[in-house]
């Protein structure tokens, strides 16, 4: 497990120097609002979400390389909404990845317009290798090509109005609301789960996956996209903000609906491990090259922050 976790710290290098050259430079115009679209980016994310999409790409042999510029697209649309969330209108948050949250530091019209930008950078991003392909006629098989309109349709899905901003929708009208365990399940889902299934399910299609590794992948995306906000949840109620990097106890002040809520804190750990549980069964025919599937998940429900 030691090697993997060192492993995973050179990819996660590996995807930052990806990250920083699919933005433009801070100097170039507009530069405030590429300074405010960098500060964010790079203000110290766990980059679950990347290392999600290259660990999927590899548990199905597939090479990093084709999976990168979706691995930066997921991180840019994952800022931009805590960006959005952070806003005075939303959670009105000072304090973001250990920082002063955007809107703080650049004003919140620069705040709203690097989140539109980075979103549509992602898309912009993806596009861009679409184009290439067109340019360059290659091979009778179009399969990659395919593939990669395949992620890009799906990512587009998982962050519009049925995956994380529809979340955000059900989020706010939940606040203050007694709602029922199937409620809060589809909130979550939709708000976390979709981004991180589609990380997942995008990585293995841009690996090269068939429908069986597919199947198992969906899973594990599903078991873990859940598990990830029971832990948020748990997280909130129970970490102190200089280890969270952001305010604790938000959701209990604000009445949202959480795991912590509606069952408490213990039931809601267990929860997360059973969901743990889930993800690791649903990879467990898949060889070592799914370790570090095995590790992020792993990451995700014992994290401290
Ligand atoms: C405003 C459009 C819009 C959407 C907001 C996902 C979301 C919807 C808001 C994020 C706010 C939030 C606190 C969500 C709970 C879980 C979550 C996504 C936490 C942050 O993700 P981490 O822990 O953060 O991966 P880092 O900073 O490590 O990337």
């Amino acid at each position: 497990m030691a090697e993997t976790a060192a492993s995973l710290d050179r990819t996660r290098r590996r995807f930052e120097e990806a990250l920083s050259q699919a933005l433009p430079a801070e100097s170039d115009w507009p530069d405030t609002l590429h300074r405010a679209m960098r500060y964010s980016l790079f203000a110290g994310g766990k980059r679950i979400r990347p290392l999600l999409v290259l660990a999927a790409a590899e548990a199905v042999g597939g090479r990093e390389e084709d999976a990168l510029p979706f691995a930066c697209a997921v991180e840019m649309i994952h800022t931009y909404s805590l960006i959005h969330d952070d806003l005075p209108c939303m959670d009105d948050d000072d304090l973001r990845r250990g920082k002063p949250t955007s809107h703080k530091v650049f004003g919140e019209a620069i705040a709203i317009l690097a989140g539109d930008a980075l979103l549509t950078r992602a898309f912009h991003l993806l596009a861009e290798l679409g184009s290439t392909d067109e340019a360059t006629p290659s091979p009778s098989d179009d399969a990659p090509a395919r593939r990669r309109l395949a992620a890009l349709a799906l990512l587009g899905a998982a962050a519009g109005s049925q995956g994380l901003v529809g979340g955000q929708v059900l989020d706010l009208e939940s606040t203050g609301q007694e709602i029922h365990a199937r409620t809060l399940e589809r909130l979550h889902r939709a708000k976390t789960g979709a981004l991180l299934a589609a990380c997942v399910r995008g990585g293995a299609l841009l690996g090269g996956g068939g429908r069986d590794d597919l199947e198992r992948l969906e899973r594990y995306g599903s078991a873990i996209g859940l598990g990830f906000q029971v832990v948020d949840d748990v997280l909130d109620a129970t970490g102190d903000a200089q280890e969270l990097g952001k305010t604790a106890g938000k959701d209990q002040d604000a009445r949202k609906a959480t795991y912590v809520r509606l069952f408490g804190v213990e039931r809601a750990r267990r929860f997360a491990t059973e969901l743990l549980e889930e993800a690791e069964q649903a990879i467990a025919r898949f060889g070592p090259q799914a370790d570090r599937l095995r590790e992020l998940a792993r990451l995700i429900v014992e994290r401290r922050a």
